[in-house]
């Protein structure tokens, strides 16, 4: 299993071939947001899980009530995910609608507690502890915590637990340490740290090592 997770937000197929063909070696997992699905559709997924072999997270931030939740994790497991990631702040009903379908395929939900930007200082980080309790209280393993805050970071696996699996996003461009990350964390999530990068395969590799 590999620790190292690329989002690739990038904005066509074109260019998320060629990134992938560059680091395909180095990486089993991408994370594939609003960017590339609203460019070229859920069939991305499909094409790259062909193509790559990749292990394929959705990134959608699933913040409605259950009813949309809902079709919003069936249309996208239909759709060939292997997980997705959902917001907590909506609460358990939300929530557990999205565990429900993510069930019902035997894929995986991600709950997202508390983002890595600054503005999350605002309003979600208040909210994150409670929203990681919650899911813990819901039984859900996976989880997304900032990269950019360690004591956050720690805070949450602190009441997730061991056992709970931890991905953090916020290395490199946000100012995330991966070797610091790694110590709480069990993978890092890195956009732009590598599909930016003049050599996007030495990127991983150094991100790796
Ligand atoms: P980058 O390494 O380019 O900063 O990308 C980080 C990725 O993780 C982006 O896809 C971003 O949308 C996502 N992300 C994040 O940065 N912080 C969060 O709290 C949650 C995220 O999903």
């Amino acid at each position: 299993k590999n620790n190292l997770i690329l989002a690739l937000d990038v904005g066509s197929e074109y260019e998320a071939i060629n990134i992938c063909e560059k680091i395909s070696d180095n990486i089993d997992t991408i994370k594939i947001g609003y960017p590339l699905a609203l460019a070229e559709g859920l069939e991305i997924i499909k094409k790259l899980k062909d193509h790559f072999g990749f292990k394929v997270i959705c990134d959608f931030k699933v913040a409605d009530i259950d009813a949309t939740n809902e079709k919003i994790c069936e249309e996208t497991f239909k759709a060939g995910a292997d997980a997705i990631i959902c917001h907590g702040f909506v609460g358990p009903d939300s929530v557990k609608a999205c565990l429900d379908v993510a069930d019902k395929y035997e894929k995986e939900l991600f709950l997202l507690t508390e983002m890595s930007h600054p503005g999350a200082k605002m309003f979600l980080q208040s909210a994150a502890d409670e929203i990681a309790k919650m899911g813990v209280e819901m039984g859900i393993k996976n989880y997304v915590a900032p990269a950019t805050r360690l004591n956050r970071l720690q805070d949450i696996r602190n009441i997730v637990g061991e056992d709970a699996f931890i991905i953090s996003p916020g290395v490199g461009k946000q100012g995330g340490d991966a070797k610091k990350t790694l110590e709480i964390s069990d993978a890092i999530i890195v956009g732009r740290s590598i599909y930016e990068s003049d050599n996007p395969k030495l990127a991983c590799e150094e991100l790796l090592k």
